[in-house]
């Protein structure tokens, strides 16, 4: 009989463990606890992201991936005509913008993957102590109408950080994923949230303003949250662009949850809000139910998904 804890680590011999970071050949799991180690994948093929859940056993000394489980949901993009999977199994996305860098179209872009993958997502409105006269809350004011959880905050002031730490504390919430542009913030953040996470940050460059980008590939932090196991924070490297000509132009209509509450009075059903006649979707941007900036959005990435069409 095999023991079942591996004498070397005190670490089961074998389980269930979940990605926070992945090479060609080694796969960082971390178990339930917060407790990390490192396992070999035992093919090449293996394509582990950060978030998947992957079976693991120890043979001799080391620890191997045996295979990894479905994923329940994938955060993905398109980069340069492929399908890049970002985050695996996110419970929650926060989409983190930053005043200075507000781009409705990139946020938008976000929120449309996560809605497409039924991932409950939050805007996170970063350096608030920047906003003077309210401006970019102003700007947000779009997201009411999809009903979606603006959070405005200042890492820097911790200004706002409690509403992430009730967020981060809900148990139905253990893989929690931070995406945004470079430079808004996501970094310093962490470091606010989890003290001694030592996530690096980077100076805004004053040059272009656009904050070179910082973090290079995904890092998970550990969030503890007594007695419940810690939750496990991905904070993904700062996105330039946000490419979904993966996605059918059905599936981004169907994640403007604004405009299905019009869409039925459309004289198509099945309307897509673009040329069609009598279409109540772009009467009401017209008569400003619906944002204009989420209508552009809207169509800028079904321009996108037609140009990356074969011929
Ligand atoms: N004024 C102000 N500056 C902030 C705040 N939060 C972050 N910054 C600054 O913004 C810059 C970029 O912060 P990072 O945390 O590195 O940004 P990031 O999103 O992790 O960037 P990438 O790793 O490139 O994706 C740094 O100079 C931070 O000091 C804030 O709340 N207010
Ligand atoms: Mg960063
Ligand atoms: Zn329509």
């Amino acid at each position: 009989m095999q023991p079942s804890h591996n004498p070397n680590s005190g670490l089961p011999q074998s389980g269930i463990g979940q990605v926070t970071g992945a090479t060609r050949r080694f796969v960082q799991l971390r178990l339930p606890s917060g407790t990390t180690f490192s396992a070999k994948s035992s093919t090449k093929a293996l394509d582990a992201t950060v978030g998947d859940f992957a079976e693991y056993s120890l043979k001799g000394q080391e620890y191997f991936i045996e295979r990894l489980h479905a994923r329940f949901n994938s955060l993905k993009r398109t980069y340069f005509g492929q399908q890049k999977v970002l985050a695996a199994n996110a419970d929650l996305l926060l989409a983190v913008t930053a005043v200075g860098l507000l781009n409705t179209a990139f946020l938008d872009r976000i929120l449309v993957a996560a809605a497409v993958e039924h991932i409950p997502a939050c805007i996170v409105l970063n350096k608030i102590d920047q906003d003077t006269g309210g401006t970019a809350i102003q700007m947000l004011a779009a997201y009411s109408k999809p009903d979606i959880r603006i959070l405005p905050i200042s890492a820097l002031t911790a200004e706002g950080i409690e509403t992430i730490h009730e967020l981060l504390k809900t148990p139905k919430y253990s893989t929690i994923v931070l995406a945004g542009l470079s430079g808004v913030g996501k970094s310093t953040l962490l470091n606010r949230l989890i003290p001694g996470s030592d996530a690096k940050t980077g100076d805004l460059s004053i040059k272009s303003r656009q904050g070179r980008q910082t973090t290079t590939h995904a890092s998970a932090y550990n969030y503890a949250r007594q007695p419940e196991p810690p939750a496990l924070v991905i904070d993904l490297p700062g996105l330039s662009n946000f490419g979904l000509s993966h996605l059918t132009a059905q599936q981004v209509r169907d994640a403007f949850p604004e405009f299905l509450l019009y869409q039925v009075q459309c004289q198509f059903s099945n309307c897509f809000h673009l040329n069609e006649p009598e279409c109540a979707v772009k009467r009401s941007v017209q008569e400003g139910r619906i944002a204009p900036s989420r209508y552009a959005s809207y169509t800028e990435i079904i321009e996108e998904i037609n140009a990356a069409k074969p011929y």
